[in-house]
């Protein structure tokens, strides 16, 4: 029997009764993307030399984060409109030193079989209006249970250092304001955001003279 938690033809409710098996099912997918994560690092590091891949975060979102999203999104709290409409239950955060390592580690991660990219957000090519920058993957991927598979979502962020730290500065001050920070402080986020991508294009561009240089040799 299998379960598409990511499709449309959810049969949830018979078989998921509970926030524990919400967790395990979440849980066990984070930690296959982690793996997998690692792997993928560790192959680049070894045929490449370099390592693509800063650091990475994973997280289970809150419990409460999950209703108030569903709130917002005027749905019910019941274990199957979580399931259904909240795509970041799992999440993981990819950091890495330069924009072309985005697209490289989500192409890497698209051309796994077992994983399905359900949607795609380039947030680089098209920042939000506040000024955030990442590029944002929802798959799904298998998880193998002793009686059944059960495909499960998991939000990928990946960005660089650079919009990472931009972004972590924007959440905090959203947060103190509850989203609505003074103009002023908008308009210099959005300043900074700007400065943040004229920084990776010219980080990227340096990295790419020595790179050429290096190729010389
Ligand atoms: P948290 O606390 O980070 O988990 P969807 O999730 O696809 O149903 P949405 O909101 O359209 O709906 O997704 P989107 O735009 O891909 O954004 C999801 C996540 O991206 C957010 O999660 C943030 O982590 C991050 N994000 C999006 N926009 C911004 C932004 O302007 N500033 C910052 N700092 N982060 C942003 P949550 O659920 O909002 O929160």
């Amino acid at each position: 029997m299998e379960l598409d938690l990511a499709g449309s033809n959810i049969r949830i409710s018979d078989d998921i009764k509970s926030w524990e098996e919400v967790n395990l099912l979440y849980n066990s997918a984070l930690k296959q993307i982690m793996t997998k994560i690692e792997i993928l690092n560790e192959e680049f590091q070894e045929v490449h030399r370099y390592n693509p891949i800063e650091h990475t975060k994973a997280r289970l979102k809150a419990p409460e984060s999950i209703v108030k999203k569903l709130k917002r999104n005027g749905y019910e709290s019941t274990i199957e409109n979580m399931v259904r409409y909240v795509n970041d239950i799992a999440g993981v955060r990819i950091i890495c030193s330069f924009t072309s390592d985005i697209y490289k580690i989500a192409e890497m991660i698209s051309n796994q079989k077992d994983i399905q990219v359900l949607t795609v957000k380039d947030y680089i090519m098209n920042p939000k209006p506040s000024g955030y920058r990442s590029y944002h993957m929802i798959v799904s991927l298998p998880v193998y249970l002793s009686d059944r598979i059960v495909n499960v979502k998991v939000e990928i962020q990946i960005r660089t250092v650079a919009m990472d730290f931009w972004a972590s500065l924007e959440h905090k001050i959203q947060y103190k304001f509850e989203g609505k920070a003074p103009a002023h402080i908008n308009s210099e986020l959005h300043e900074c955001a700007k400065m943040v991508a004229n920084l990776d294009a010219r980080m990227l561009s340096l990295n790419d003279e020595i790179q050429a240089i290096e190729n010389k040799k």
